[in-house]
């Protein structure tokens, strides 16, 4: 499997890429085969597990069920180190470019050499950029970091860059789980215009019309975790 390059075909084809997040501490197991039910009739295309907390390592024996249940590719969404899983197809490696927080910037990336450095794990150079969605998110409260608000588009442009320019493979714009507002499509327009790596783009999307604008607005991948969480029907609503 080569996840970068699929990413990167689908770009070139103008093929649009969804992910469904699983929070590996709000999964129920017993119902994973209908949810997968649900997520193969979708126009699902990548599986992201992952959460800004584990507090009972449960990571791993969800991404092993997971497995078992799909042959969508699988990639680690990790809050840290911890969060690591060989099981899975390949890993964000995240850096949080938005905050100054040397923990979340490099600190959690060296500490996850020992675990990456023999794993068949494909590894996904990602540069993470927290917006203001509107709500405090667990990943301002773990990170201990602030989002940059949606008005300075500038500074959420440069930073995407800088993290192009350094060398990473993906910018992902990220307005926090269950975020109020998403990503404004102004934003998402301006970065993918200026980036020559596919961008994702999640936080707070929770309608076929929302993931259809952060679409049009130039996101080649889409992540929603909470709507479907909270609905599974929503899956209805996105049939292949
Ligand atoms: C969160 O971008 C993801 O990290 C998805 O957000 O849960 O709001 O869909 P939601």
């Amino acid at each position: 499997m080569n996840i970068y390059k699929n990413i990167l075909s689908a770009k070139k084809e103008g093929k649009k890429l969804l992910a469904v997040l699983i929070d590996p501490e709000k999964i129920d197991l017993k119902n994973i085969a209908s949810f997968f039910e649900k997520v193969h009739q979708s126009i699902t295309t990548h599986i992201f597990v992952g959460g800004s907390t584990d507090k009972d390592n449960v990571t791993d024996t969800v991404v092993a069920a997971i497995k078992k249940t799909t042959h969508l590719p699988v990639i680690l969404f990790p809050g840290d180190v911890s969060h690591i899983s060989q099981k899975a197809d390949g890993i964000l490696f995240l850096s949080l470019l938005s905050g100054r927080n040397p923990e979340y910037l490099i600190e959690q990336q060296i500490r996850s050499v020992p675990f990456l450095i023999n794993s068949s794990l494909e590894i996904l150079p990602t540069g993470y950029i927290l917006v203001d969605g509107q709500k405090e998110t667990a990943t301002q409260k773990v990170s201990n970091t602030k989002p940059i608000a949606q008005e300075n588009i500038e500074l959420i442009l440069n930073t995407a860059l800088a993290g192009e320019l350094s060398g990473k493979k993906l910018i992902y714009l990220e307005a926090g789980s269950g975020a109020k507002i998403p990503v404004e499509a102004n934003i998402i327009t301006l970065v993918g215009e200026n980036l020559n790596i596919p961008l994702i783009v999640g936080g707070g999307i929770r309608s076929k019309k929302q993931l259809e604008n952060a679409f049009n607005a130039g996101a080649d991948l889409v992540v929603i975790g909470t709507a479907f969480e909270n609905d599974e029907a929503f899956f209805n609503q996105l049939k292949k």
